[in-house]
Parts: C-alpha cells; sequence; structure tokens
C-alpha cells in the first residue's frame, strides 16, 4: 500500500517527507519535482515568504540512478527562513519571542492552542501552515512519475479568484499552456486581467481572496477504486485527500452540487460502444460507483480566504481574555494559482494508491505485466 507521511514546522530546519511502498524500478526525474516546486511557489498575490525561499527537493533514500529501489523515500525541502528563526523555533533552545496568544479567526491557532496546551500559539501555526504543503507537492510530483509510462496526465486550473472566473470554455493542451504561464492560473486573458485587479483591490483592502480550483486527469483505465467497501472508493479518497489540503472548504466531483437541481436524464451519462465503451457526457467527473469509468477525472475544490488579514478581524487575548485585533503573521493575499499545484498533487497520489491498489507488484515489470493483461481483457468486455 503505498502512503507518506511529512514533518516539519513553517519555520523549522526543513520539511521533510517518506513515501513508503513504491514499486522499483520507476524512473525518477527529480527536476519535475522541483518544477512543482517552484509552481507551487508562484502566483499573483503571494506574500513575503516566497522572495526567501528557492524550494528543491533532496531525495535522501531509496532511488539509486535514477530509479526507485523498493524501499522508503526520504525527502527533504530546505526552509531558508529558518536562518531567521534558528533562534526563536531551535529544537534544543528556543528563545520565547514573537509568542502568539490573539489567535486569527479562521486559522487552527486557537483550538489547536487549547487542544495541545499550548498558550504560545506559535507552536500550533508552525505546523498548521500551508508551508507545509511543499512536502506534499513534492510526494504528488515523485509518486505520478510511476503513472507516466501509462498516459495518465494531471492537469491543473483555476476557475475562480473571489467573484472573477475564468471565463475560458475549450481546454486543450493550448488552454492548460497559458494556465501554466498565468499569474492567476487562468486559461484566457481577459479573466486573467479582471482576476489581477480584483486581487489589487482585496490587497488594498487589507483582505485576503479564495477561489476555486480544478484538476482533470486522463489517460486512467476503468476500475481504479471499487465500489465493494466505502474505503476502496476512488471519490471518497479524493474527497479525503483534497480535503485535508488547508484551506479548503469543498470538493465536488464531475458536476458536484449541480446533480440536485436537475433531473436524472440530465445528469447520467449516456453509454455509447465505439471500439470501446464511452459515456456522452461527463457529468459523473469520470467517477461512478467509487471506480474510474475511464473518462477523465474532474475535481473541483473551494478554497477560502487566507486567515491571516493585514487588516485583522477582532478577537481575544488568551493571556488576559480581553479583546484585540487577531496576530498579524506574514501571509498572502491570495494562494488559489499555488493552491491548484498542492491540490493536483493531493490528487496524483490518490491516483497512484489506487493504480498501485490495482496493478500492485514490487516492481514495475510487474505492474506492466498486470496493467497490459488487464486492458486485453477489458477490450473484449
Ligand atoms: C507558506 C509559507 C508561510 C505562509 C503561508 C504558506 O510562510 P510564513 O508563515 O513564513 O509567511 O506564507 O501559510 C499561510 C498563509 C497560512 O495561513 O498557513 C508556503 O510556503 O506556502
Amino acid at each position: 500500500m503505498l502512503r507518506y507521511f511529512t514533518a516539519g514546522e513553517t519555520h523549522g530546519k526543513c520539511l521533510t517527507a517518506i513515501i513508503e511502498g513504491m514499486p522499483a524500478g520507476v524512473k525518477i526525474d527529480i527536476g519535475k519535482i522541483n518544477a512543482a516546486l517552484a509552481a507551487r511557489q508562484q502566483g499573483y498575490g503571494r506574500g513575503g515568504r516566497m522572495k526567501i525561499e528557492s524550494d528543491t527537493a533532496e531525495i535522501l533514500s531509496g532511488v539509486r540512478g535514477g530509479y526507485t529501489l523498493g524501499s522508503p523515500i526520504a525527502i527533504r525541502i530546505e526552509n531558508r527562513d529558518w536562518a531567521n528563526w534558528e533562534e526563536i523555533m531551535g529544537t534544543e533552545n528556543a528563545v520565547p519571542k514573537r509568542a502568539v496568544t490573539c489567535p486569527r479567526p479562521g486559522h487552527a491557532d486557537l483550538t489547536g492552542g487549547m487542544k495541545y496546551n499550548h498558550r504560545d500559539m506559535r507552536n500550533v501555526l508552525e505546523r498548521a501552515s500551508a508551508r507545509e504543503t511543499a512536502a506534499r507537492v513534492a510526494v504528488g510530483a515523485l509518486v505520478s512519475q510511476m503513472l507516466e509510462p501509462f498516459g495518465i496526465e494531471f492537469n491543473r486550473r483555476v476557475a475562480r479568484i473571489g467573484e472573477v472566473e475564468d471565463a475560458a470554455a475549450v481546454k486543450d493542451s493550448a488552454f492548460y499552456e497559458r494556465v501554466k504561464n498565468s499569474p492567476v492560473g487562468f486559461g484566457d486573458k481577459e479573466s486573467e486581467k479582471r482576476a489581477m485587479d480584483h486581487i489589487d483591490k482585496i490587497k488594498a483592502g487589507g483582505e485576503s481572496v479564495g477561489g476555486v480550483v480544478e484538476i482533470t486527469v486522463t489517460g486512467l483505465p476503468p476500475g481504479l477504486g471499487s465500489y465493494v467497501h466505502y474505503d476502496r472508493k476512488l471519490d471518497a479518497n479524493l474527497a479525503f485527500a483534497v480535503m485535508s489540503v488547508q484551506a479548503i472548504k469543498g470538493v465536488e466531483i464531475g458536476m458536484g452540487f449541480g446533480v440536485s437541481e436537475t433531473c436524472g436524464s440530465a445528469v447520467h451519462d449516456e453509454i455509447v460502444y465505439d471500439n470501446g465503451y464511452r459515456r456522452l457526457t461527463n457529468n459523473a467527473g469520470g467517477i461512478e460507483g467509487g471506480m474510474t469509468n475511464g473518462e477523465p477525472v474532474v475535481l473541483r475544490a473551494a478554497m477560502k480566504p487566507i486567515p491571516t488579514l493585514y487588516n485583522p478581524l477582532r478577537t481575544v487575548d488568551t493571556a488576559d481574555k480581553t479583546e484585540r485585533k487577531a496576530t498579524v503573521e506574514r501571509s498572502d493575499v491570495c494562494a488559489v494559482p499555488a493552491c491548484s499545484v498542492v491540490v493536483r498533487a493531493a490528487v496524483e497520489f490518490e491516483i497512484a494508491k489506487a493504480f498501485a491498489d490495482k496493478f500492485g507488484g514490487d516492481c514495475m515489470e510487474d505492474i506492466r505485466a498486470s496493467y497490459d493483461a488487464y486492458m486485453t481483457r477489458i477490450k473484449e468486455f
């Protein structure tokens, strides 16, 4: 079973990830991991931290000569900002400076402090911070390399930033190329400009803004995930993984909540046969009965505005219970484009896990043999 752990505080020494269960013989290009990490740092509306960091992954184990060994893979991403925090965040000696006692509404600060008995809620925010997503991006970019030889591709886009929607209609490869180079992750130039103006306005008001990201996965065989048991349903696992990304408050697959507004014939995708089974529409977002049905998987996630506001909200100082303004910790005004990279990584991991579950095996040769045999059988079905 493919699984991973992450460790690391936002101003600690580094982020670490350990991936267990990767088969042997997967060709690993570290450049692809670093490209994903760089993409996560981009986007119009990001704050000062990204000027300090230049995230790169160092693989410490489990890979030899560019191929996985089947043993656990450890990855390390350095926090350059550590140099500025060593005194405060040291593991042996830590100076109690910059203590946080005015929790930010919307962040983990207050409840995390109560739960773990951290009077200095810096101990909470350090781990709750979305800095942790850099480790998840590295994991997604690594495990998805197992899927490349099978023609499985992951595309991301930002569908909305606050009140501005991306008007682009046709999502072909040129569209996704534009998205990669867009400061807001949009495919339509005119909408891009409106989104940037919107972010400027939000920033000027000391505010933050969220949005919607969309991930599309193509090249999937039918039958990843299962209908037989709740914890093997792919849509359930995707929703779990994406919901666990910092600031995500909603996940939908295909038509999502829209299915509740219309009748059955307008929702369900008719099946035709033309050298294989195909659906005439894809309202299901590529998943029926908890399994891929061979159509692209389309998943959207809603990101809330980041809780740190430069024009802070009311809160209570936990030291003396007096009314105060929330702590202002350096932050981003808009991190939706970065979020699209993180959500893609979460989806990459879940698809890779479902793929490894289905086609199992300790090495790529076994996975290939199992995949080919299955696809031959599927063609005859
Ligand atoms: C982030 C790094 C953090 C935050 C941000 C995400 O760095 P710092 O706290 O040093 O500014 O900028 O996290 C949040 C805004 C949050 O609320 O969690 C990163 O690397 O993406």
